[in-house]
């Protein structure tokens, strides 16, 4: 069994062997499955400006006609519950090809891909410079300076930041979900039920946070899925979500599909010598059956807070209308469906001891482009208050904003969808002497102001609270 290890616990030469091999397998030529290139395009591959700038670099660019429509490239799959089991077997073949690649330049032969643990950064038992440097790119990934000079290849360009906000890397959101799925469009932990979707629109919480804001944050490559693949650190970051589901599996109660729909989707690779191969959802249900575990790390699966499956919701309020999404965004009243039918949707219920009422906030049709940074988003309750400590409710990441809001084969066209459980902003501001039920409004706030080649458009944004008995 391999242990795949925390990066910054490592203590041999792992990372300075995956630099020879990111080196050596950018030599190959682009149509090559095996090379930089091509396992880079299994997730995603396009030529607009934004992702050319990555791709040029590429040995033997343009690839063929041939192998874009090989049906191996445009593979990953987004906003649905294949997401976790696709990339999962994503990293289990690369793992193969690197670890091939680094014996046949005369390395160990069992070299295992290392996971970056960001989420250290909410372990309150670690010490606070444990936490904070949890939140920084490990230092042979290089610096806004340049590469390491130690570890040229795991660098690349125009990344945006090295050091990670700690908000953007909040685990406790997915891990406290009980269900893998529950339908379509819904809150839980793996996704919604759909079919293959390359750019789908039922985000799991695990896959909107910390995944896609960690892509957003970082950005550059990484924050786009057609380019995302070809940053070294691409898969350290989504060796940690895959961490993370086992984690919540082992956290008990918790399930994966047992739908055959689930179980017996089939996905296809390259393997190690250049083979094609392919894959069974069911295969991938544990780290174990596919021969590797993870060092045991924080967050342990003891100490989630399991949440309520789902009630039924009701729409408190909403947007009057789409809007643009601008840097200094002022608070956004929402339009409160009338009392008489609303009949107090956002008091408190009477619920057995300890449970608590859920509300869930939904940031839907969000469409665009260009390299938008991480959304803060507020709820406020007071006239002139804008979005602070108190009343943030969560960030949202828009990873493949682009390819979501281009009408395609792979989408619709309609954008990405958000889903924001604020049980708990809503409680504490309940508590307030001047809590006022139809003032509910909304902040969304980039974390960096963007530049001009940044657009984006909100359909709608909707408070939808459990309906009482
Ligand atoms: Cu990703």
């Amino acid at each position: 069994m391999k242990t795949r290890k925390n990066v910054y616990h490592l203590q041999d030469d792992t990372l300075a062997w995956y630099s020879r091999a990111v080196e050596e397998m950018k030599t190959r030529d682009i149509n090559d499955p095996t090379s930089w290139w091509y396992q880079g395009a299994i997730h995603g591959y396009a030529t607009y400006p934004q992702a050319l700038t990555f791709w040029q670099d590429a040995t033997g660019y343009p690839p063929s006609p041939q192998t874009v429509d090989s049906g191996f490239w445009n593979r990953c799959q987004h906003g649905t519950w294949y997401f976790l089991p696709w990339h999962r077997m994503y990293l289990f073949y690369f793992e193969q090809i690197v670890a091939k690649a680094i014996s046949d330049m005369g390395g160990p032969s069992d070299w295992t891909l290392p996971y970056w643990n960001y989420c250290e950064a909410f372990n309150t038992s670690a010490s606070a410079s444990e936490q904070d440097q949890a939140l920084q790119l490990p230092p042979e990934f290089g610096s806004s300076q340049g590469p390491n000079a130690d570890f040229q290849a795991l660098w690349i360009k125009d990344r945006r930041n090295y050091v990670l906000k700690k908000r953007n890397v909040n685990p406790w959101p997915a891990m406290n979900e009980t269900e893998f799925t529950n339908g379509t469009g819904e809150i839980c932990f793996g996704g919604g039920v759909t079919g293959f979707a390359h750019s789908g629109s039922q985000t799991g919480q695990l896959e909107s946070l910390p995944h896609n804001v960690v892509h957003t944050d970082i950005n550059g490559a990484m924050g786009n899925p057609d380019t995302a693949a070809l940053d070294p650190i691409f898969w350290l970051h989504h060796a940690n979500i895959d961490r993370l589901w086992q984690v919540w599996l082992d956290q008990g109660d918790r399930h994966n599909p047992t739908i055959n729909a689930w179980r017996n989707f089939r996905f296809k690779f390259h393997n190690a010598e250049g083979n094609p191969v392919d894959m069974v959802v069911k295969e991938t249900e544990t780290t174990q059956q596919l021969g590797y575990v993870y060092t045991p790390d924080f967050p342990h699966s003891t100490t989630a807070t399991p949440r309520r499956t789902l009630p039924a919701m009701d729409v408190v309020g909403a947007s009057p209308a789409s809007f643009a999404l601008t840097d200094h965004m002022s608070p956004l009243n929402l339009e409160m469906v009338p009392k008489p039918s609303r009949n107090a949707r956002l008091k408190a219920a009477s619920l057995a001891q300890g449970q608590k009422k859920r509300t869930v906030l939904r940031i839907s049709n969000v469409t665009g482009k260009g390299p938008a940074s991480p959304i803060d988003v507020f709820i406020t309750n007071r006239d002139g208050e804008e979005g602070n400590d108190e009343n943030f409710v969560g960030c949202i990441g828009l990873f493949g904003l682009q390819n979501a809001s281009t009408p395609s084969v792979e989408s619709d066209g309609s954008g990405l969808n958000f889903a924001i459980d604020v049980s708990e902003t809503i409680d504490k501001l309940r508590q307030r002497d001047d809590w006022d039920e139809e003032k509910i409004a909304l902040q969304l706030i980039p974390q960096s102001q963007h530049e001009n080649d940044v657009e984006i458009n909100v359909g709608r944004v909707s408070l939808h609270s459990e309906i009482d008995d």
